[in-house]
C-alpha cells in the first residue's frame, strides 16, 4: 500500500530521532535566517541555534505562543517570500483577530500526506467513500482532510456541514463508507438517522468515521459507533500544524500517533512550562519539523493531555497521546471547582435515557445548570422515569466534577444544533 511507509512509521526509535535531530536544526537555521521576530527571541533567550546538539536541547529554545502570531501580524512570522505561499487558513481565537497560517506548494502536499497515511492506518483503501462534512473555507478541517483522501484515491464528496437530510441522502445515494464530522454534529446526524427509521446497518454502507476538531469523551464515540454500528477514529490537529492530522488513531484506537517525523512533540506543567515524566497531564507543545511557510517553535497548544508511554500494538514508533482531555481555554470554574465541559459530557453519554444534545449554563451565584435533552419516549411514560433520570444525572455529575449542578431535561430539538464546533458552555455569570 502506497501510503503504509513502513520503514518510516516503524524505524527504531533512535533514527526517528536523528531524523528529527536533522529537520529541527534545519528549521532553526531558517527561522534564525528568515524571520526577524525569532531570531530576536532566539538572540533574547541567549542560546545559538549552532548548540541544539539533541533534541533534548529543544528545552532551552524559548516558547512560541497565539501572541507570538500576532507580532507584525498577518505575515510577520513567514519564513519564505509571500508569492510562495499559496494557502491561508485561519482559526478564530476568542478575541480580536483570527490566527494567519500560510501554507506553501511543499506544505499542502506534506500536509496531504499525513493525511493519506493516517488513512490508511486506518484501513482506508481507495475503493473508499468520504463523505466530507467538516467546513470547507478558512478552517482547515475540510480542505486539509480532502486533499489527502484524494491523495489515497478516495472519492470524497465535499457535502460541508448542515443539511443534515440532504447528509443523509448523500450516504444513501452514494454509499458513502467514511464520514469526516465534528463529534457534535456526528451525535445530531446519528439521532436524526435515528428518529427516521433508517436502519444504519441495512440502509448504509457506513463503516468508519473521522471525528475531531473539538474535545469528545470515549462515551461520545461509544454512543455513536452503536448508533451506527461503524469505527470511530480520533483526529488531532489545529491550524497552527497544518490543520487536521497531527496525530490519529490506528485501528487499535488506543490513543493517538503523533507524526513524530513531523512534530516534535513535548507535554509541559502548563503553569511552570516545565516538562512533565512521560504518562503525567500536561499541556501538549509542538515543534514544526518538515514546515516551509511557517515553521513554528515549541508552539503552546494550550491542549491538555499525556503521553502514553507503552508502545502500541500496531507496532509504529510514533509514541502516542491519549484523548485531549480539554483546552485548558475551555476550562470554568464553578464554586471554586476547575471543570472541564468534556468531564459533564463523559457523563451524559454514559446514562441510559440521554438524547445527543446538551448545554451547560453558568448562571448567577455560581449556579451550573445542565441542560440535556433526553429519549422523546420518556416524556410519554411515566414521570417517575423523568424523576428518577434526573436524578441520576445530578449524582453522578456531582461525584464527577464535586458540584452539584441544576438539571433541565428537555424534548430533543430543543437546544441549537451544532455543525461544526459546538459551544456547549453559555456564562451568564457578571464578574
Ligand atoms: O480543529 C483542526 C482539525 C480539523 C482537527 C478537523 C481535527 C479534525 P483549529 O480550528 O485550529 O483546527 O482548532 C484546533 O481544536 O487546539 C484542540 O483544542 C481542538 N481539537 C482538534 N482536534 C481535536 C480532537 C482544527 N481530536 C483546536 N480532540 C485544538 C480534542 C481537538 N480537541
Amino acid at each position: 500500500m502506497q501510503f503504509w511507509h513502513k520503514e518510516l512509521e516503524t524505524l527504531p526509535r533512535q533514527k526517528l530521532e536523528e531524523l528529527q535531530l536533522e529537520r529541527l536544526k534545519k528549521t532553526l537555521q531558517k527561522v534564525y535566517q528568515k524571520v526577524p521576530h525569532y531570531r530576536k527571541k532566539i538572540q533574547d533567550s541567549a542560546i545559538n541555534p549552532s548548540e541544539i546538539k539533541s533534541i533534548n536541547d529543544i528545552k532551552k529554545l524559548p516558547f512560541t505562543t497565539k501572541e507570538d502570531l500576532f507580532v507584525d501580524y498577518p505575515y510577520g512570522l513567514l519564513a519564505i517570500p509571500t508569492e510562495r505561499a499559496i494557502r491561508l487558513h485561519t482559526s478564530s481565537g476568542t478575541t480580536g483577530k483570527p490566527k494567519a497560517i500560510f501554507f506553501s506548494k511543499k506544505d499542502i502536499n506534506n500536509s496531504a500526506e499525513l493525511i493519506a497515511r493516517s488513512l490508511v492506518m486506518t484501513g482506508a483503501t481507495k475503493k473508499d467513500i468520504l463523505q466530507n462534512s467538516m467546513t470547507y473555507g478558512l478552517f482547515t478541517g475540510a480542505l486539509v482532510m480532502h486533499y489527502g483522501a484524494e491523495k489515497v484515491g478516495i472519492l470524497v464528496i465535499p457535502a460541508g456541514p448542515g443539511n443534515t437530510e440532504r447528509q443523509i441522502n448523500l450516504m444513501r445515494d452514494f454509499g458513502t463508507t467514511m464520514l469526516h464530522i465534528t463529534p457534535s454534529y456526528a451525535l445530531y446526524v446519528a439521532s436524526v438517522i435515528y428518529d427516521k427509521g433508517i436502519d444504519p446497518k441495512k440502509d448504509l454502507k457506513l463503516k468508519r468515521a473521522y471525528l475531531g476538531a473539538e474535545p469528545y469523551s470515549e462515551e461520545t464515540r461509544r454512543k455513536i459507533e452503536e448508533m451506527l454500528g461503524i469505527d470511530i477514529y480520533n483526529c488531532y490537529g489545529l491550524t497552527e500544524m497544518n490543520g487536521p492530522g497531527v496525530g490519529f488513531e490506528c485501528i487499535y484506537k488506543e490513543g493517538l500517533h503523533i507524526w513524530e517525523d513531523n512534530f516534535l512533540m513535548e507535554v509541559v506543567n502548563p503553569e511552570t512550562g516545565q516538562s512533565v515524566s512521560d504518562g503525567e497531564i500536561g499541556e501538549l507543545v509542538l515543534t514544526t519539523l518538515n514546515r516551509e511557510a511557517m515553521p513554528l517553535i515549541r508552539y503552546r497548544t494550550r491542549d491538555l493531555t499525556r503521553v502514553i508511554p507503552e508502545p502500541c500494538k500496531c507496532g509504529r514508533v510514533h509514541r502516542r497521546i491519549s484523548r485531549i482531555l480539554g483546552r485548558s481555554d475551555d476550562m470554568f470554574i464553578v464554586k471554586g471547582v476547575n471543570i472541564f465541559p468534556q468531564q459533564i459530557e463523559q457523563v451524559l453519554m454514559g446514562i441510559k435515557g440521554v438524547a445527543q444534545n446538551y448545554q451547560i449554563v453558568l448562571e448567577a451565584f455560581d449556579e451550573m445548570v445542565v441542560r440535556v435533552e433526553i429519549d422523546r419516549d420518556l416524556f410519554d411514560g411515566k414521570i417517575e422515569k423523568l424523576v428518577r433520570l434526573k436524578e441520576e444525572i445530578v449524582d453522578k455529575i456531582r461525584s464527577n466534577v464535586m458540584v452539584k449542578p441544576k438539571v433541565e431535561l428537555l424534548e430533543p430539538g430543543t437546544l441549537p444544533i451544532s455543525e461544526g464546533k459546538a459551544k456547549r458552555v453559555i456564562d451568564k455569570r457578571t464578574i
